[in-house]
Parts: C-alpha cells; structure tokens; sequence
C-alpha cells in the first residue's frame, strides 16, 4: 500500500488500473504517461559520471558515463569500468538485463556489451533501455575471462525515470 499513498491525486484514479494491468510483459499499465515522482523515491540511486557499486564478491563496477546523464526515459548508452582484485576484467563475459520491480517485469529491449579495444577492462553497454516511468534496476553481471559462476559477480544500479 505505501506506493499507492504515494501516488499523485491524478494518478490514483488510474492506480487500479495500472494495478490490474502489470501482470505480463504484454499488457502494459494505462498510465505508462503520467509520469512518476521521483523526488520522493528512495531506492534509486543518485547519478554522478564515476560512480561506482562493488559487488558481493569485491568486483568494482564503474560507471564511467550515461549519455543521457543522468539516465533518462528510452535509450542510454554506458561506459563501464569493471575491476577485481586481479586488475580490469578484461575481455570477460559482461551481461546486462534491465527490470522494473514495482511491476515485475523486464525490460522489452537487450543490452549488448562490446569491450573496448583500446582501455582494459572498459565496455560499452548499449541501449540501455528504459522506455517507463518509474524505478528501474540495471543487473551488469561480469565473469572474467576463464572464469566460472565462482568469479561472477554483479551489482545493480537504480535509477528512477520521472516521464
Ligand atoms: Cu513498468
């Protein structure tokens, strides 16, 4: 019930719609237009080119650059760094999946990961879609190059999209 009492007057009227239609992929909530208020989320994380998550197993994931910045509603292109205690992860396995949690679904759009061959341990990862309002979690998964799911490691980064 907290997200409900959060909503806006406007947007409350369409909540049990947009309640009763977030069950699949395929049948989106009504007010995908009416925005969402993010100055008073909580979860999401806070956007400054450099910043950096560090997962469960010590790997560091830096976000290097969004363009847009900060992230904004449709396609983005990051520039990560990714790091473990060994130097960059370099040519390793780099997935991303993209997920709305208030609504239990993915997004609608893969991510591709393309190592640069000029930095170590850089990746272009691109688009970076978040095509609804709302908070999204952006899962970079990493494996070094070699290595096994003992080596994986991940971080997820929030941002909330306003309209
Ligand atoms: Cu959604």
């Amino acid at each position: 019930m907290s997200r409900l009492l959060r909503l806006s007057v406007p947007a409350l009227s369409l909540a049990g719609v947009a309640l009763c239609a977030c069950g699949g992929d395929d049948d989106p909530p009504a007010d995908i237009d009416a925005g969402y208020d993010c100055t008073i989320e909580t979860r999401d994380d806070e956007y400054t080119a450099g910043m950096e998550l560090v997962g469960a197993k010590g790997v560091t994931f830096r976000l290097v650059s969004s363009d847009p910045a900060p992230p904004e509603r449709g396609d983005n292109t990051w520039i990560v760094e990714i790091e473990d205690g060994a130097g960059m992860i370099d040519d390793g396995t780099v997935e991303v999946s993209t997920f709305m949690p208030d609504h239990q679904h993915a997004g609608s759009v893969d991510v591709a990961a393309t190592p640069d061959a000029a930095v170590d341990g850089r990746y272009t990862l691109t688009p970076v879609n978040m095509w609804m309002p709302g908070l999204w979690e952006i899962t970079v998964e990493a494996t070094p190059a070699g290595g096994g799911i003992a080596e994986r490691d991940f971080v997820v980064f929030r941002f909330c999209i306003p309209r």
